[in-house]
């Protein structure tokens, strides 16, 4: 064989090769590697307070933006989505609870479990001011502690006409609870992610 030949049987082998296609399937093999994501950190939360307070359009304003007017009331149910809390992904797991209408001890495990909650009472209803004292006392007792990540809400606020609960009353209750107070509408979104923002930072300090 020629130098001349021989070159270009060397060329010849080097196409044949390619074209098997053999390095195509290492570098497929290689991209289809299944590599599971990181688990992101959890956060459970509870909404608690009075049954027609607004619970529900809060939730599901924070979690679909959508006001929904007429919600089941005896729908009790756990929603959950990825957000970015300070650039961190994290799943929320958000329990919308019935209030008075869950059996003690539904609230109890709730309670015991919930990682952090929104105590929320209706800006034009007194007696879920007054409820939201109690709910707060069964917590501590369930919990045996007052080191709680939560925040004190009162939804309604696009109806100021209706107000019963005044801002100053309910920022002295939060001031002795030692939490930050929001007052919020479900129905035009004011203050709605502010609140759920500030409670899972409260809940990022405590649990990691
Ligand atoms: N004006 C006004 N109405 C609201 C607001 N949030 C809820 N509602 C209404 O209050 C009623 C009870 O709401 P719902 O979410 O079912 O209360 P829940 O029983 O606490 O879950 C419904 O008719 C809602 O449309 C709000 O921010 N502003
Ligand atoms: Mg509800």
């Amino acid at each position: 064989m020629t130098e001349a030949n021989q070159e270009d049987n060397e060329i010849a082998q080097d196409d044949a090769i390619d074209d098997t296609g053999a390095g195509n399937i290492v570098d497929e093999e290689e991209e289809d590697e299944y590599v599971p994501e990181p688990p992101r950190p959890s956060y459970h939360i509870v909404l608690v307070g009075d049954q027609g307070i607004g619970k529900s359009a809060f939730n599901l304003r924070f979690f679909y933006d959508e006001y929904v007017d007429c919600y089941d009331p005896n729908k009790t149910d756990t929603y959950s989505k990825c957000y970015d809390l300070d650039g961190e992904a994290i799943q929320i797991q958000v329990l919308d609870t019935l209030g008075a209408d869950d059996s003690p001890a539904t609230r109890s495990a709730y309670f015991r479990n919930g990682e952090g909650f929104i105590m929320m009472f209706g800006l034009n209803n007194v007696a879920s001011f007054k409820s939201i004292q109690e709910y707060r006392k069964e917590l501590l007792k369930v919990r045996e502690s007052v080191d709680i990540p939560l925040i004190l809400v009162g939804n309604k606020s696009d109806v100021p006409s209706e107000r019963k609960v005044s801002c100053d009353e309910a920022q002295q209750l939060a001031l002795k609870w030692g939490c930050r107070y929001f007052e919020t509408s479900a129905k035009t979104r004011d203050n709605v992610d502010e609140a759920f923002y500030d409670l899972l930072r409260l809940v990022k300090i405590q649990k990691y």
